[in-house]
């Protein structure tokens, strides 16, 4: 819900999406990642009144997109009755400025909006320091005078409008301040994390990990009954919880859930996750989790293993699964590496746990420790 007091009393927020075409990105890709943008719109609990895409050669330095077409879309979004325009690629802080004036609107991107959601969303003391920290490092160079934020949740830091430079200023200096005072904290999260993992060292630990909105808590509450929260939406995990599991009556695991990837998922918010991420970092295993029936599940592959590999996870580490085989209609078997579950169901997940420990604990290989070793003759 949105609480904040700046917000009209009518109490619902209304934005325009707005994309650009540029060489090699057709209008059908763009109008794709509108889709997700509507999705993650609607997640911060805003109304989508309309959607807007331009096509040009290059983003217009000053205005992203070019003027003209910044006016037309200012004067539609106001005739819907919208008071914030969501671009679908990140703005300069003078971008920002220059469509704030143009489209007599709050302005804000991709990023911003992603932001936002976590705000909505963190509820740990480690999640919402995280979140906290990489909205403020984001928002420090982008602070404008019609500044204002969808929920009200950040340390009571409020920026108001139409006060000046000199009160920017202040508010500059304070969100430094805190800044500081945030990386302190999260120091000491860290190393209590690292306590944590080293009394784990000597039980298996599985990360669960992809695409947001794939399945991962649902097959987390499948593999350790821990009822996490399971929700139809983007980044309902924030925080990665930790529960033991049983992969046979005698092996048991630390499985772990974790916050979903995103397209362009803002380098901020990695960052100040790091110390939630490396529960994938130091996993011996990771279940990448594919929800199998999306439109999108090649480009979200993509996504996952290339933040994977960001966070220095080696494919012979990673076992994929299509998860939400009961939509797409298929039978738990394997495919192109792939093993098809669905974790709503519980299909596919006995023959899941057995992959998993013939990867973690290979048959013994058949060497004949009595043969002869190789020797070189001199
Ligand atoms: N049909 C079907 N739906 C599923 C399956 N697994 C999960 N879902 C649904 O997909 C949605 C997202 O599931 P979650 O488990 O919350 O997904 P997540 O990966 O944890 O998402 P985030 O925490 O947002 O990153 C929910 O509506 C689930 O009920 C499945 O095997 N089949
Ligand atoms: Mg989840």
């Amino acid at each position: 819900m949105v609480t904040d007091t700046q917000v009209p009393s009518s109490g619902q927020r209304r934005a325009v999406l707005v994309g650009l075409s540029l060489p090699g990105q057709p209008g059908w890709l763009v109008e794709e990642h509108l889709d997700e943008l509507d999705e993650l719109t609607r997640s911060a609990g805003v109304e989508v009144a309309a959607r807007a895409q331009q096509q040009r050669k290059t983003p217009h330095a000053g205005t992203f997109i070019g003027r003209g077409k910044a006016e037309e879309v200012g004067q539609a979004a106001r005739e819907l009755g919208a008071d914030l325009a969501i671009f679908d690629d990140d703005l300069s802080a003078s971008q920002v400025k220059n469509l704030e004036e143009v489209l007599d609107l709050q302005v804000m991107d991709r990023s911003g909006l992603i932001l936002e959601i976590f705000v909505q969303r963190a509820r740990t003391r480690e999640a919402r320091t995280q979140v906290e920290l990489a909205r403020l490092e984001y928002l420090l160079p982008r602070l404008t005078r019609r500044w204002t934020h969808l929920s009200r949740q950040v340390g009571g830091i409020g920026v108001r409008g139409g006060e000046g430079e000199t009160q920017l200023e202040a508010d500059r200096r304070m969100l430094r301040k805190r800044i500081r005072q945030l990386k302190r904290d999260l120091e000491k999260i860290e190393r209590t994390r690292q306590l944590q993992r080293r009394g784990r060292r000597d039980v298996l630990q599985i990360a669960l990990a992809g695409y947001t909105n794939a399945g991962k808590s649902t097959l987390f509450n499948q593999l350790t009954r821990a009822g996490a929260p399971v929700e139809d939406r983007l980044f309902a995990t924030l925080d990665s919880k930790l529960r033991r599991g049983a992969l046979s009556p005698d092996i048991v695991a630390v499985f772990a859930d974790t916050v979903g990837f995103i397209r362009k998922l803002p380098h901020h918010l990695v960052a100040s996750f790091k110390s939630t991420l490396e529960e994938i970092t130091y996993a011996d295993l990771v279940l990448h989790v594919v929800d199998r029936s999306h439109p999108q599940w090649q480009d979200q592959i993509e996504v996952g293993e290339a933040v994977l590999k960001d966070l220095g996870v080696d494919a012979d580490r990673v076992m994929t699964l299509f998860n939400k085989s009961d939509v797409v209609g298929e039978v738990p078997r394997r495919t192109e590496g792939a093993l098809w579950i669905s974790a709503r169901r519980g299909s596919g997940l006995e023959e899941m746990k057995r992959a998993i420990l013939e990867r973690l604990q290979p048959p013994e290989t058949s060497i004949d420790s009595d043969s002869p070793e190789l020797t070189t003759d001199p």
